[in-house]
């Protein structure tokens, strides 16, 4: 796990992110497509996007990547304490739309990346660190209730 002075780094970051949650929020969406063109595949309402142009001018993406990191959000803020938030999204993201731990690894770098750029200047190494263990422990836990539902992920 984090030690309270690891969370204490993501909640700060998080909160210089929370103001401008959606721009992020398409950023992440943008660049996980554009790095990992696999990902793109698991949308059928982006899937069909190929100019950057399309995908920055979705109203539907910037709403999905809103979703996405509220739903992040969330997670964080329980501390590693997560398991009521975490259940519900393991099991659609495993039965329905079958999402690997790979993907998660994904969006985790990107989401990093994102941060690093729009916020340098308060996201220095510690912090980076204490959210990428953050992130980490996430995805163990998808990836434990992915076993536990019987998708390999
Ligand atoms: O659980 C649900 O299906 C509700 C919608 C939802 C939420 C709250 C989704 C979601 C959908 C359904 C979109 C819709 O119906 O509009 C789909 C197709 N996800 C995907 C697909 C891939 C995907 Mn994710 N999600 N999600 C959330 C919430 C959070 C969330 N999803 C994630 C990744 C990495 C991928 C692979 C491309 C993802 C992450 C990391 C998170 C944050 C906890």
């Amino acid at each position: 796990g984090l030690t309270e002075q690891e969370w204490q780094k993501v909640m700060d970051i998080w909160a210089k992110v929370e103001p401008d949650l959606s721009l992020h929020g398409q950023e992440v969406i943008i660049r996980m497509f554009q790095n990992h063109p696999e990902t793109q595949e698991r949308f059928v309402k982006f899937k069909n996007f190929k100019t950057l142009d399309e995908m920055k001018n979705s109203e539907e993406l910037k709403k999905h990547g809103t979703t996405v990191l509220n739903a992040l959000g969330k997670i964080l803020k329980q501390k590693g304490s997560h398991e009521a938030e975490l259940a519900p999204l393991a099991q659609t993201h495993a039965n329905k739309h079958k999402i690997p731990v790979k993907y998660l690894e994904f969006i985790s770098e990107v989401i990093i990346g994102v941060i690093a750029e729009k916020h340098s200047a308060d996201f220095g190494a510690d912090s980076q660190e204490a959210m990428r263990k953050a992130l980490e422990l996430f995805r163990n836990d998808m990836a434990s209730k992915y076993k536990e539902l019987g998708f390999q992920g």
